[in-house]
């Protein structure tokens, strides 16, 4: 199957700090801290199933490990690196802005640090600014003659977008806070507002003001729905009609109804799923029903480095689980090209790419 790393792929769900290296976490564990470095070693080497509670206590000592401009801005190349090394050719990649008073650090220098993650890159091709609509192309379609094929450029390229996360533990004016920011950062490809974070912690009503002005002002919104079983807030989330959600887990008949019928794409975050017991197995997850009925869907990672699997690990378990082949799943990868929040120059650039290449299979 090592057409599910070869094949040209999109990721819409993953979070930087979900994303981080192993390597480079016990790295910063190490310098931060030797003496209490084995207990710490435990927690970011257990490889096996973690609760959705004990992923979220995890998430706050990374954050203590990755939380400075210097660390931000590491992590960002890396990952960026990390997915255009599987040929990933579009990235959404989400964050949460953090404040950090103690080290001069505001929600803007946050995502300042991450631009100069994105500026920083060398070792592949970063498209992160905004296309107008006329632009040149960034993804050079795929040659068709076998010399036009042995003068292609080989370097891998990126489209990368940025998505602003509010947590769940953060209050109304914190979460308005992020969108304002967001608006000011569309300039440097930032496209959309997540709304994440422990999903047994905070009240719909808490976000909606910041996520209503998001939308007014013309920013494109998805929503983790559904990670544990709180039908209300699926039922108010589904009747805000983000642009996408992400896991949609705890479905009942009335909330897959409504998704059907809006349409609305879902983010499949399968090793996650499994591996926090959300789902007791590949066979038992959602994502074989919705594909029957020919939902719009995506597969994603969530947490790549958390969860220790990658884009093509995601493809080749579904393939393998649920018997789709190469073309079947090449189709997967480019129906997501119609739910990304970049603009249309991207999208027109990524479809041709996607059409040079299904012409090069055939
Ligand atoms: C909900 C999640 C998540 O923003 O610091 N996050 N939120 N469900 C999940 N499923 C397992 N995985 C990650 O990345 C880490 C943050 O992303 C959210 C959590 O808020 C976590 O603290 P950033 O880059």
């Amino acid at each position: 199957m090592e057409w599910c790393f070869s094949m040209p792929k999109l990721e819409l769900h993953a979070h930087l700090n979900g994303s981080i290296r192993n390597s480079t976490l016990l790295e910063l564990a190490t310098d931060l801290s030797q003496k209490d470095f084995s207990e710490v070693e435990h927690v970011i080497l257990k490889y096996d199933d973690r609760s959705l509670k004990e992923v979220f206590k995890l998430f706050d000592l990374i954050h203590i490990l990755t939380t400075d401009h210097d660390t931000v801005t590491r992590i960002t190349k890396e990952v960026v690196e990390d997915f255009a090394s599987e040929n990933v050719v579009y990235l959404e990649l989400r964050t949460t802005p953090k404040r950090n008073d103690s080290i001069g650090m505001s929600k803007r220098s946050y995502i300042e640090a991450v631009l100069k993650g994105l500026r920083s890159v060398n070792s592949v091709d970063v498209d992160f600014a905004p296309h107008s609509e006329d632009s040149k192309t960034f993804l050079n379609p795929l040659p068709s003659t076998t010399e036009d094929k042995c003068n292609r450029d080989s370097r891998k390229k990126i489209f990368v977008r940025l998505l602003l996360s509010i947590d769940r533990r953060e209050t109304t004016e914190a979460a308005m806070e992020t969108v304002k920011l967001a608006l000011e950062m569309r300039q440097y490809g930032v496209v959309g507002i997540d709304l994440s974070g422990n999903p047994s912690i905070g009240e719909w009503i808490t976000y909606l003001p910041a996520l209503k002005f998001a939308r007014e002002q013309g920013l494109r919104v998805t929503l983790h729905c559904g990670e544990v079983r709180n039908p209300k807030e699926i039922h108010n989330m589904l009747d805000f009609h983000p642009e996408r959600i992400g896991h949609a887990i705890f479905f009942e008949e009335e909330h897959w109804r409504k998704l059907k019928s809006s349409n609305i794409p879902v983010e499949i975050c399968l090793t996650s799923n499994i591996r926090t017991l959300s789902v007791p197995s590949v066979d038992a997850h959602h994502f074989v029903d919705w594909y029957s009925a020919k939902h719009p869907l995506v597969l994603c990672t969530d947490d790549s480095g958390v969860f220790s699997t990658s884009l093509s690990n995601e493809y080749k378990i579904v393939a393998k689980s649920f018997g789709l082949g190469m073309k079947e799943m090449f189709e997967l990868s480019r129906n997501a090209v119609e739910f990304i929040f970049a603009d249309n120059g991207v999208k027109e650039d990524l479809r041709t790419y996607f059409n040079s290449v299904a012409k090069n299979m055939e």
